[in-house]
């Protein structure tokens, strides 16, 4: 098989790279290493940045984000009882969208199928030969047998465990990395919304985020240990602890209910550079992680393909390879600024085992900034609903 660009993953990131090349008249070929089902049973981000938004609409797939997606002024950040409302739209004239990323994949899902992009599922063992070269091709086994698949430039939309990045040698690549001593465990509930916009809890038991879905959806975090796993929690003992962590004002108007799906997820802040090897590049989770604290996972994914589609579809249409030999410095700008923000929201909002008085008196303070400083507020507010492209 040849096509013009060859896109491993078929999450988020590598569906709407391949939607908006295809609209611009580039061929692709999605590789997914599970099943559709699998993709679109995972549970994952939420909240949709201004620029997010844009770029689905100008993708096509904006329609039922645009009816059935929230769009929210702001949120809240509280420090046990005292609670700080942050008006994005007051401080931006921005707002973000409420509206899952497993919605966000279902509509891209759906316009790639119309367009009948080849989207192949259940690949194994996928190999990335030539990549330093101007003919790369990707090997990978299905059904018993191997297959090829020729193109110009292969993209790695793979997530944090994939092929791709391990392709670039080691000696080519610089990482960085953070890992919390901590992680959040999410619960998934038919129940209606504890608060109209979001709330990041702050508390001496911990960390929580009230956050939803819809009206009659909701998606709840605690922190909880590393070395916690999910069958120590019982909906009992999560609904206790949400309630301890969140302002009693809020706590009193929580509907608790059985839990749709719970799952553990580690925090870690994670950068690999560069984002190009010769005609292989990085997209989203590829290439970088971040605590999902603010919100930044799957809306960094977006940026990335803003920058590249234009840079690829320059490259094959016009010849003009300036946009991909800037790409990877040119997001790297904007991923270092979500690094340090999604990095700042969690060292304010998150108890650590190890930290002393002093550090517990900083966390204080910072949320305490906010609430008396609107220049503060319209900092976290810029971060929030997402710094330009
Ligand atoms: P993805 O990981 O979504 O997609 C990669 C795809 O590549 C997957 O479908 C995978 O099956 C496939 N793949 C992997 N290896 C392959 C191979 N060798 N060959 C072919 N295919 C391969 N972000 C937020 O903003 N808020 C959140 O609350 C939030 N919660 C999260 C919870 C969890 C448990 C995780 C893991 C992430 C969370 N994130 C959150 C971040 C998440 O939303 C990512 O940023 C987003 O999925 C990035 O999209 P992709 O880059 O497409 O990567
Ligand atoms: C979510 O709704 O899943 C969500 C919202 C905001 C975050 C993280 C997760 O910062």
């Amino acid at each position: 098989m040849k096509t013009e660009v060859v896109i491993i993953g078929g999450g988020p990131s590598g569906l709407l790279l391949s939607q908006l090349l295809n609209r611009g008249g580039v061929d692709t070929v999605v590789l997914e290493r599970t099943s559709r089902e699998r993709v679109l049973a995972r549970v994952r981000a939420g909240i949709l940045e201004d620029g997010t938004v844009n770029l689905l609409r100008h993708a096509g797939v904006g329609a039922r984000m645009d009816s059935e997606g929230l769009p929210h002024d702001g949120c809240f950040l509280t420090d046990n009882d005292v609670m700080v409302r942050v008006n994005f739209h007051e401080l931006t004239g921005k707002r973000v969208m409420v509206y899952g990323q497993t919605e966000v994949t279902h509509d891209l899902y759906d316009a790639q199928d119309a367009r009948g992009t080849p989207i192949i599922h259940n690949v194994d063992d996928v190999v990335i030969n030539r990549a330093e070269t101007n003919s790369p091709f990707v090997e990978y086994s299905r059904d018993g047998a191997r297959h090829r698949v020729d193109g110009r430039y292969v993209v790695g939309c793979d997530g944090f465990h994939g092929v791709s990045r391990r392709t670039i040698p080691l000696e080519k690549r610089t990482e960085f990395e953070r890992v919390y001593p901590f992680g959040w465990l999410g619960v998934l509930s038919a129940t209606p919304p504890v608060s109209q916009e979001l709330v990041y809890a702050s508390s001496e038991h911990g960390f929580a985020l009230a956050s939803m879905r819809s009206e009659n959806l909701c998606r709840y975090y605690v922190q909880v240990p590393l070395s916690d796993n999910v069958a120590d929690w019982s909906d009992d003992r999560f609904w206790k602890q949400l309630k301890m962590r969140l302002p009693h004002s809020v706590a009193a108007d929580l509907v608790t209910g059985p839990s749709l799906e719970k799952s553990i997820a580690p925090l870690r802040s994670f950068v690999s550079e560069p984002l190009r090897w010769g005609s292989l590049f990085l997209v989203g989770d590829a290439a970088h992680i971040v605590p999902p604290t603010g919100a930044k996972g799957l809306n960094l994914a977006v940026s990335d393909v803003y920058y590249l589609h234009d840079a690829l579809i320059s490259a094959l249409k016009k010849r003009d390879r300036s946009g991909i030999d800037a790409y990877s410095s040119r997001a790297l700008t904007r991923i270092w600024k979500a690094m340090r923000f999604s990095w700042q929201m969690t060292t304010m909002l998150h108890r650590f085992d190890d930290e002393d008085s002093f550090a517990a008196q900083m966390r204080r303070a910072s949320l305490g900034h906010l609430s008396q400083s609107e220049t503060a507020r319209r900092d976290l507010a810029e971060n929030y609903v997402g710094l330009p492209f």
